[in-house]
């Protein structure tokens, strides 16, 4: 067989526009591909929705690949241990209630069975703005990471969706483009982003499961971003409440549709 650049590169073309042109109208678009994007995608895509996930980075995982401090090793607690199990993540029992699992298994893994599962991952994509129709947020503007960080003057381009979850992490960023420009309460006791807090794990595990809800019309936030929004503190490098996030925002969605 003769190879042909030609036939190669127009199978990319066509392959890849078919993925866009079917995710310019979505029922959940994720924004963020850590831990809890990918576990939320995973269950909505397996429950039938129409999942499209954008993450601006090249790799997806987010902070799930260093483990902590770059030693490759995630805990979590026994209550996320069957989300593992499920995506078939080993796991070793270190302590009591503590499970570690290698990082590179656990994101190669959650990130296959997400695809599988059926949900439409754009890397290297980043989400710069929203759209807002009569008090709901109900679709985004996105661009490629690399206009994004050349500052180069290309307008970006939109996809509908009818719902938006904020998985972004420490950085909040659905939520700080809708507080920047839209005239939005956010459901915080202020109404308007709080701000992460210091470490203490406990209980920022158990908040992060708290805080992860509908956050405003079209959006619902979860993972780091739900203890950000909310003024929780951070936990360092165990990955249940990520999970355990991830799942609750996909039942909160599937439930209210
Ligand atoms: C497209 C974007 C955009 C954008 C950001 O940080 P993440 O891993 O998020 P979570 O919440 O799933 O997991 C948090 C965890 O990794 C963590 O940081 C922990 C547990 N920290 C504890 C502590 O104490 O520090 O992933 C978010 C992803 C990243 O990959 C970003 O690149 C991506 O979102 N992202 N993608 N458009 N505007 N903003």
């Amino acid at each position: 067989m003769v190879l042909d650049e030609i036939v190669i590169s127009k199978a990319i073309i066509e392959r890849f526009t078919e993925k866009l042109l079917q995710s310019t109208d979505v029922d959940v678009a994720v924004v963020g591909g850590g831990p809890s994007g990918l576990v939320a995608a995973y269950y909505l895509a397996s429950s039938g929705k129409k999942v499209a996930l954008f993450e601006r980075k090249l790799s997806l995982g987010g902070g799930m690949w260093g483990g902590g401090m770059m030693f490759n090793e995630i805990v979590i607690q026994d209550e996320a241990k069957e989300i593992l199990d499920l995506f078939g993540v080993r796991t070793r029992e270190y302590s009591e209630g503590y499970y570690t699992a290698d990082a590179i298994e656990a994101v190669t893994t959650i990130c296959s069975q997400t695809v599988r599962a059926g949900a439409t991952i754009f890397n290297c994509m980043s989400v710069e703005d929203v759209m807002i129709r009569e008090g709901r947020v109900t679709g985004l503007v996105i661009n490629w990471s690399p206009v994004e960080m050349a500052g180069l003057h290309v307008d970006p381009l939109t996809i509908a969706a009818k719902n938006v979850i904020d998985t972004t992490g420490h950085a909040t960023e659905v939520l700080k483009v809708i507080e920047r420009k839209a005239d939005m309460q956010l459901a915080t006791p202020s109404g308007k982003l709080m701000g992460e807090r210091s470490m203490w794990a406990d209980k920022a595990e158990r908040l992060t499961i708290e805080n992860t809800r509908q956050i405003c019309p079209g959006v619902y936030v979860a993972g780091m971003s739900a203890n950000a929004a909310f003024g929780g503190p951070r936990m360092g490098p165990i990955f249940g409440g990520m999970l355990l996030s991830g799942r609750k925002v996909a039942e909160l969605i599937i439930a209210s549709s």
